[in-house]
């Protein structure tokens, strides 16, 4: 496979964005090689500036769930594109789309339409804050809920995958507002509350782990932090950025049966487009301006081609048998990972929460930040590379997920394990 258009284009990329890239992940940074410019897709597919063509399992990092450039989407931005790309002003798409939202996921009253997961998390924070008069938050070690100061503290993602989970120019007292607990250890929140009585304004969770890898709630850990935060009065936060839409249409919220007071999403929303939203508990949300003293903004908030995108999304991801499919598709895929580690003498765990997966390449149990963290990062780097020149793209990083849509085909997935197994066979 010959990359000499990408590599002349992340050339003149490096001069001018650092990293040549407008997110750390995509630079191939953690993998090495010179990340494949994509130029245009369709359904499972994308195809780079030297003509290559892969399977792809990134699917924008989880809201192509539709796969690429799916008509419906498509045809939706054009017609909305064609009345205007932004007004400031209310429209009826951003109604419309705060009703898919709500119907899908009744533990949100009223929400609030933004750009990013970031910016949702971001707010969500500030109005938990607003509302309990409190001022620190609980984060687990290795989730990752965008790029917020705060938020930046033992993170996952592109700052684990970089090693800096923790990251330069935030500052100290700022970071201090930050505590740290253990994913699936109840204990550990415990402690974090009894070291802090009356201080934790909330508790923001990824209720399946993504961005240390595909990490499943452990049994009880959910509803264990559902209790937590009622006997010590702070609010739980669910960020469904990947988990919303796509591990149940309602969400890990609904998977798993428990009702968070504020939920935040993303990308998955906007069918691709920059969206994001946060939302929960009416009571909760009057505290946002204009109703409340709680400040949040954003001109390009509810834009109209998004809005457009987002319903046209969600409205396919209602049709009946659609998780279904989802799941087994996800189920294959997990099975043919297994048998390419198994066939390949390679110990590895494979995490897997309806369509969303990681190979981890360590033997199990994968539960927590700390094991996700013991993988062999070198063998799955190989791997990797092993997978891409085979024409199969997923995430350049260990503590990813890869994402099957409803455009992969039971034979795509076929066609990747058989990648798999080759790629792991010359580990
Ligand atoms: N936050 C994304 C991964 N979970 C990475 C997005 C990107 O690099 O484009």
């Amino acid at each position: 496979m010959r990359f000499d258009n990408s590599e002349q284009l992340f050339a003149r990329a490096r001069r001018l964005i650092p990293g040549g890239v407008n997110s750390p992940v995509r630079s191939f940074g953690a993998v090495g090689g010179t990340p494949p410019f994509i130029v245009s897709s369709s359904g499972a597919h994308v195809r780079d500036a030297d003509g290559n063509e892969y399977l792809d399992f990134v699917g924008s990092w989880g809201p192509l769930i539709l796969g690429h450039a799916h008509s419906a989407v498509v045809e939706a931005v054009q017609r909305a594109a064609a009345d205007g790309t932004s007004f400031g002003a209310p429209t009826e798409r951003e109604l419309e789309l705060a009703e898919l939202i709500t119907r899908a996921m009744p533990s949100i009253e009223m929400l609030r339409l933004v750009n990013s997961g970031t910016e949702a998390a971001m707010s969500a924070i500030r109005i938990a804050r607003a509302y309990t008069g409190r001022s620190k938050l609980l984060k687990f070690n290795g989730n990752y809920h965008g790029h917020a100061d705060g938020l930046l503290v033992k993170a996952g993602s592109g700052a684990a995958t970089y090693g800096i989970p923790t990251s330069a120019g935030v500052p100290l007292g700022y970071a201090a507002e930050t505590l740290v607990a253990e994913y699936n250890d109840l204990a550990s929140v415990e402690a974090v509350f009894d070291a802090n009585v009356n201080q934790v304004a909330a508790v923001i969770v990824e209720p399946v782990a993504g961005n240390m890898g595909v990490v499943a709630p452990a049994e009880g850990f959910l509803t264990g932090l559902r209790k937590l935060c009622d006997d010590n009065g702070a609010l739980l936060i669910f960020d469904e950025v990947i988990t919303g839409f796509r591990v149940a249409y309602g969400g890990a919220q609904e998977r798993y049966r428990i009702r968070p007071d504020l939920t935040c999403l993303g990308k998955i929303i906007g069918g691709g487009l920059p969206v994001g939203a946060y939302g929960g508990r009416a009571e909760v949300m009057q505290m946002v301006a204009p109703l409340g003293p709680a400040y949040q903004a954003g001109t390009l908030s509810g834009n109209p081609l998004a809005t457009a995108a987002g319903i046209a999304c969600l409205q396919e991801l209602s049709k009946p048998g659609v998780y279904e499919t989802l799941e087994a598709l996800g189920a294959q895929a997990e099975a043919g990972l297994r048998a390419a580690g198994g066939a390949a003498g390679v110990p590895v765990t494979v995490e897997r929460v309806g369509s969303a997966l990681t190979v981890f390449f360590t033997a199990p149990p994968v539960t927590t930040w700390v094991e996700a963290a013991s993988a062999d990062t070198g063998q799955y780097t190989a791997f990797f590379h092993g997978l891409l020149e085979r024409g199969v793209y997923v995430a350049p990083s260990q503590f990813e997920a890869a994402f099957v849509s409803l455009a992969h085909t039971t034979e795509d997935i076929a066609f990747a394990a058989e990648q798999a197994r080759e790629a792991m066979a010359s580990l």
